[in-house]
């Protein structure tokens, strides 16, 4: 880890020259200031005691009151974001250390990738066509479509083996014009509850590199899938050691119970402060005509949580309790069923991880669930196992034995 922490003056400027030469960024031109927000921008960063802001339509009475509800600046709250990107990153992170990446608050995930694929749409400099695992969320295709991106798959799940289709999602790869977009879910995969393993994702990181495809990756669920937040940022902290510059979604829904306060980021690595400055200066650009500037509320409440190490610490141990208890549900389904005598294989229930179990209930077996057993699931068969507790996972592990049996 000491290798990484080299302060910025210590690498030598051609290196860094070097670096933006090669940056897929390096032709993002500066873009001017918003004539209304970047008002707000110069004032605040102007350091006199006697200064005034009559740039921006927001009331205030005879004294200012504190804290404030007033709009934040396009990017979002700095202290924020820049916790968002330490916990992803890490601390010891090269492009961090050297203030190289470009970061925006977002309306949580989803927003985070409607600016990630508009601004790749609008400046990545190759073939604009990004390929999904085969499945994915349902969302990433609208996302990615009205973008204005093209919208292709690669091999990532095996239904023969209920897991990784490892060969395949490599051959695919391969197969990609260089310098195609990729997107890859960072941990805890959706629908599927399958990830690679960390040897797989050092193999994918290469054939990645090879290719010069552009990775970006979704990480909605940071910490659910093993419990910590260190262990599931393997995969994004492996590239960005490696040398990828990435583009990052990140969701605090799920592993901060923000849902609707709808709190998120999204990232890019530059060569350096300059080009993270120009970077920057576009996606402001991207994100002023598409709601202006973000929610203040969910965003002060992650910074509070991220920026204070008793609340951090108690935070963390939240995300594990989660982790595991869905980790339980997981042994208990698992059990029951086996315990049942239904038929079929049961061990991937078990051996998924994240959120979701993707159970292999065909979609009949679904539809029977929900009118006769009340019982509700997307129909590819994907269960959310936060969804079951110790009051209704007997009745739900009945109701799927019987719906297997054909006796629902
Ligand atoms: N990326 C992935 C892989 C997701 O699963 C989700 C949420 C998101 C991004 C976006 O989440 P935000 O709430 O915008 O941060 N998927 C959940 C939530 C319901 C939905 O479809 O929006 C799901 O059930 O798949």
């Amino acid at each position: 880890m000491q290798a990484f922490s080299r302060p910025l003056a210590r690498i030598a400027p051609r290196n860094l020259s070097r670096a933006a030469a090669l940056s897929t960024w390096s032709a993002v031109p500066a873009g001017p200031p918003d004539p209304i927000l970047g008002v707000t921008e110069a004032f605040k960063a102007d350091k006199d005691p006697r200064k005034i802001n009559l740039g921006v339509g927001a009331y205030r009475d005879e004294n200012a009151t504190n804290p404030d509800k007033e709009y934040l600046p396009i990017t979002g709250l700095p202290e924020f974001t820049k916790a968002a990107v330490k916990l992803a990153y890490g601390e010891d992170s090269i492009p961090l250390q050297h203030n190289a990446i470009a970061v925006t608050q977002s309306i949580s995930g989803t927003g985070a990738l409607r600016i990630g694929g508009a601004f790749l749409a609008r400046f990545y400099p190759n073939t604009k066509t990004i390929y999904l695992p085969n499945p994915s969320w349902g969302n990433h295709t609208p996302i990615f479509r009205d973008s204005g991106l093209e919208v292709k798959q690669y091999r990532y799940y095996d239904k023969t083996t209920v897991g990784l289709d490892f060969a395949g999602l490599k051959e695919d790869l391969k197969n990609m014009p260089e310098q195609s977009i990729v997107l890859l879910h960072a941990c805890a995969h959706n629908p599927t509850g399958v990830d690679p393993t960390p040897e797989q994702w050092i193999e994918i990181s290469d054939i990645i590199q090879e290719k010069k495809l552009f990775p970006f990756f979704d990480m909605a669920y940071q910490g659910f899938a093993s419990g910590s937040t260190t262990h599931d940022a393997f995969a994004v902290r492996h590239f960005v050691k490696a040398g990828h510059q990435i583009a990052l979604a990140q969701s605090f829904a799920k592993n901060m119970g923000l849902y609707g306060e709808r709190v998120g980021a999204f990232s890019l690595t530059t060569a350096d402060p300059e080009e993270k400055a120009r970077v920057e200066s576009q996606l402001k650009i991207v994100v002023r005509p598409m709601y202006s500037n973000p929610p203040l509320h969910g965003a002060r409440i992650a910074s509070t949580v991220l920026g204070n190490h008793k609340l951090y610490k108690e935070w963390h141990g939240e995300v594990e309790n989660m982790a595991n208890r869905i980790i339980s549900m997981r042994h208990r389904l698992h059990d029951n069923l086996v315990a049942q005598g239904t038929p079929g294989e049961w061990k991937h229930i078990t051996s998924q991880i994240g959120m979701f179990s993707f159970t292999g209930l065909t979609q009949p077996q679904t539809k029977v669930l929900a009118d006769k057993a009340h019982i509700y699931m997307t129909s590819d068969g994907r269960i959310s196992m936060a969804g079951l507790n110790s009051h209704n996972i007997d009745y739900f592990s009945e109701s799927v034995s019987k719906a297997v049996k054909g006796l629902l």
